[in-house]
C-alpha cells in the first residue's frame, strides 16, 4: 500500500515537470464595417492560424457592422474585455493582430482591460492611432475623424491630457513584447498614413506642412503611453508596406505578421497526460 502510494506520487513529479513549447492564442480585431463572418476577416483569421500553427479566433463585439459604426469605443472595449475574460484558451496570455479601427479596441484591450489575460506581441494594421484628419472625399475618413474629434476615446488613449494620465495604461502598454506597426503606402483612409506609426501633423500646422514622425510628437518625446520606452528597448517594429488601406499581401503577411503569432516561449507546464490539458495552477 504504501508502495503504491510512492509510486502515484513519483508519476505526478514527473507530470509536473514536462516541458512544452506554449503556443500562444491570438485575437483577430475587425476595422470598420466589416464583421468577423464576411470573408476578409474569416479568411485572414483562418490564413494566419494555418500559417502560424497557433489558434486565432476573430473577436466580434456586438452585432458586427452597425455596432462598429455606432457603439462608442469605451462599450466596444468593455465588451471585448469581458469576452476575453471568459475565453480560457487566453489565460496563459495571447497575441493580437488588428486593422484599421480594430486597433482603438486592441489598444483599449491592452491598456484599459483590467485583470483580463496578458497581451505578449501586438500586429497593427492601418491603425488609427495618432489620429485622423478629416478629408473631403473619402466618407469613411470623415466620419471615423468626426467621431474621434467628438469623443474622448483616442485622447484618453494616448494619454494625452495631463491632469487625466494613468501611469497604469503606460504600464500596461510598456509590458508589450513586441509592437509592430505597420502602414500602408497608398493609404488614403487613414490620413495622414503615417498615423498608424504614431505620427501626425503638428498642431495648427499649415497646409503642405510635412507630417511628424513618431519621435517628433510629444506623445514619444513625453513617453505618455510608453512608445519611447518600448522603442528603445527595440520592441517596435515600423514597417511600410506597398499597398491601400489595410491591403497587404500574403507574402508581407507571412513576413510581418505570423512570425509574432508563432510559439515563441516554452515552459514548465503541468499537463493532465490523459487530455495534455494543461493544469490548474
Ligand atoms: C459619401 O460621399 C458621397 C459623395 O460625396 C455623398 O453623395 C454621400 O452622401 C456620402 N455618404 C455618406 C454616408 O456620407
Ligand atoms: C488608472 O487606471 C486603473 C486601471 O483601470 C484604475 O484602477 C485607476 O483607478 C486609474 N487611476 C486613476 C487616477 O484614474
Ligand atoms: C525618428 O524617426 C525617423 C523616422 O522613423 C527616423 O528616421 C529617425 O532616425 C528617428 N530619430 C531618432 C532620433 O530616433
Ligand atoms: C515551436 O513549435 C515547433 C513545432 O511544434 C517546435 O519544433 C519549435 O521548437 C517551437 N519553437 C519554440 C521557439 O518554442
Ligand atoms: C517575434 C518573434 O520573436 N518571432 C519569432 C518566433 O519564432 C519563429 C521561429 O520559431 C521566428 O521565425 C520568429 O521570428
Amino acid at each position: 500500500m504504501g508502495k503504491k502510494r510512492f509510486g502515484v506520487a513519483v508519476a505526478v513529479a514527473f507530470l509536473a515537470l514536462i516541458h512544452v513549447s506554449v503556443s500562444l492564442p491570438f485575437v483577430m480585431l475587425h476595422g470598420i464595417s466589416a464583421e468577423c463572418s464576411d470573408e476578409t476577416n474569416s479568411d485572414f483569421t483562418r490564413f494566419l492560424t494555418d500559417h502560424s500553427g497557433s489558434q486565432g479566433f476573430c473577436l466580434e463585439i456586438g452585432n458586427g457592422i452597425i455596432d462598429s459604426w455606432f457603439m462608442p469605443l469605451t462599450k466596444q472595449v468593455d465588451i471585448a474585455c469581458e469576452k476575453v475574460k471568459q475565453m480560457d484558451v487566453l489565460h496563459e496570455g495571447y497575441n493580437i493582430v488588428a486593422r484599421s479601427q480594430g486597433n482603438l479596441v486592441a489598444r483599449g484591450l491592452i491598456e484599459f482591460c483590467d485583470d483580463g489575460p496578458k497581451v505578449y506581441n501586438y500586429v497593427s494594421l492601418a491603425g488609427p492611432h495618432a489620429g485622423l484628419s478629416s478629408v473631403p472625399f473619402c466618407n469613411v475618413t470623415g466620419d471615423i475623424a468626426e467621431y474621434l474629434e467628438g469623443s474622448k476615446y483616442l485622447p484618453k488613449l494616448n494619454n494625452e491630457i495631463p491632469s487625466q494620465r494613468n501611469a497604469t495604461y503606460k504600464d500596461r502598454f510598456t509590458s508589450l513584447q513586441n509592437l509592430v506597426l505597420v502602414m500602408f503606402q497608398d493609404d488614403n483612409v487613414i490620413v495622414p498614413k503615417e498615423s498608424s506609426w504614431f505620427g501626425f501633423y503638428r498642431d495648427g500646422a499649415a497646409e503642405n506642412e510635412p507630417v511628424l514622425s513618431a519621435n517628433q510628437t510629444q506623445l514619444y518625446t513625453e513617453d505618455w503611453i510608453g512608445l519611447k520606452t518600448l522603442v528603445d528597448a527595440g520592441k517596435v517594429k515600423f514597417v511600410s508596406v506597398p499597398g491601400g488601406h489595410d491591403e497587404m499581401a500574403d507574402p508581407d503577411v507571412m513576413k510581418y505578421v505570423v512570425p509574432y503569432l508563432q510559439n515563441n516561449s516554452s515552459s514548465v507546464q503541468k499537463l493532465n497526460y490523459k487530455t495534455k490539458e494543461p493544469l490548474p495552477h
